[in-house]
């Protein structure tokens, strides 16, 4: 056995500070049992816990890392930018220099403006659509999380379905009840909301790839639909691609499936590590925020000149090697994934596994997974307890059924042997 005597500690003292030790519920590891590693140190592809063992990760501060953890260039940009000033709080030139490398990736981001949290992208782009259109209510998906902004908590996916908490404590049944949660891959819903509510509703958010319910990707179509429904019906489409975004591609999921949203939500990757998010999309909605237009967003962060040097630096890195990059996201990604499903079969272990380039789950259940309904089928026991055994095999998975795990260009064919190792203890007996 591992010790983790002085995580324990570490999580014992946390406890005094944090509800649940913790700053995110997730992090607690409630799902899944055991106790959450304290992370001293973190190095390409491992993470290093307080008590000196180390962990294949496989959830990559849930999805930014995609170079890797502490990647040269992205640390020294970082050292750079800290000499300069951490904060100015007024324009500087690092934000053009970001969102020119962020229009290249995503053309359909014609204006955006950053923010410093998924959360915040999601909630600005929402009250943007409202603005925008004159209309209130919104479309989103079950399973889909797309930040804990009071009007998306409903059926959300993430820590509430995580914690069993279908909606949370604290929002008022006003503030949601312009919130309409339907059936994820199912357009006659959409268009049954559609018909029920003419010209009343403002937009439709969607992950395109469900990460926060686990990964389930779009069936054909589905991201067309959604387009073609919008534009019949005046409404604006906001992919949320903060998980997604220069993860499946360059230009994200949009990129990989051929839709063109009216706006677009960015964060983890874009800022390299760093607190930084975006939303942003055609010139004329974006045009409606203040100081040009009525709707008001601001932040004292928001621009922040270190997340501005490491997104550059991320981004930077993934258009100078992009061919290589996403081949070897694919290749590494599928030999992990595919591989434990493998090793599932051979023990008899119902699974279903769920990828999309380097994003991935393995679901604990014998059926297809293709909306949050089919995902809350997996066997959660059965998944807290891999995730146990894959711990102490040196393996952190995301500890959620409802969360994607992630890979990096640091993850290679050594890492993938050991992911396997893991596994085959992980799934014997
Ligand atoms: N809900 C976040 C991922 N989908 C988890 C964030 C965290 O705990 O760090």
């Amino acid at each position: 056995m591992r010790s983790m005597a002085k995580s324990q500690e570490l999580q014992a003292s946390a406890e005094r500070f944090f509800p649940g030790g913790v700053n995110s519920p997730v992090r607690a590891f409630r799902a899944v049992g055991g106790h959450p590693p304290f992370v001293a140190r973190a190095e390409g592809a491992y993470l290093f816990d307080a008590d000196g063992n180390r962990y294949v990760d496989l959830f990559g501060s849930w999805g930014p890392m995609i170079l890797g953890h502490a990647f040269p260039p992205v640390v020294e940009a970082i050292r750079e930018a800290a000499g300069r000033g951490a904060s100015f709080g007024a324009s500087h030139a690092g934000e053009a220099s970001l969102a020119e490398l962020v229009r290249r990736c995503f053309p359909a981001v014609e204006k955006m403006r950053f923010v410093s949290s998924g959360t915040e992208a999601c909630m600005s782009a929402i009250r943007l659509a409202r603005g925008f259109t004159g209309r209130n209510f919104v479309i989103k998906f079950e399973g889909c999380y797309h930040g804990h902004a009071d009007a998306l908590l409903v059926k959300a996916g993430s820590g509430v379905a995580t914690l069993g908490i279908p909606g949370s404590a604290g929002v008022p049944a006003e503030t949601v009840m312009h919130t309409l949660a339907l059936p994820y891959n199912d357009l006659a819903a959409v268009e049954s909301a559609f018909m029920a509510r003419p010209r009343e509703i403002a937009c439709i958010i969607v992950e395109p790839v469900v990460g926060n319910a686990g990964t389930i990707p779009p069936a054909p179509g589905y991201l067309q639909g959604l387009r073609r429904l919008c534009t019949e019906n005046g409404a604006l489409l906001i992919v949320d691609e903060v998980m997604t975004g220069f993860r499946l591609s360059l230009g994200g999921a949009q990129q990989v499936y051929g839709v063109t949203p009216d706006l677009t939500t960015l964060g983890k990757i874009l800022g390299g590590g760093l607190p930084c998010g975006a939303f942003g999309g055609r010139a004329d909605v974006m045009d409606v925020l203040a100081p040009l237009g009525p709707v008001y967003q601001a932040g004292t962060l928001s621009g922040n000149p270190l997340a501005m040097a490491a997104g550059i630096a991320t981004i930077e890195y993934l258009i100078g090697h992009e061919t290589a990059v996403y081949s070897q996201l694919e290749s590494v990604t599928r030999s992990i994934a595919e591989g434990v499903e493998q090793v599932a079969r051979e023990a008899g272990v119902p699974m279903t596994t769920n990828r999309v380039g380097s994003m991935f789950t393995w679901f604990f259940t014998g059926e297809p997974v293709t909306d949050f309904a089919f995902a809350s089928k997996s066997d959660s026991e059965a998944f807290g307890r891999f995730h146990r055994r894959m711990l102490e095999g040196g393996v952190w998975l995301p500890p959620s059924q409802y969360e994607a795990a992630f890979v990096s260009v640091a993850h290679g064919p050594s890492e993938v042997e050991m992911v396997l190792n893991a596994a085959r203890g992980a799934l014997a007996g």
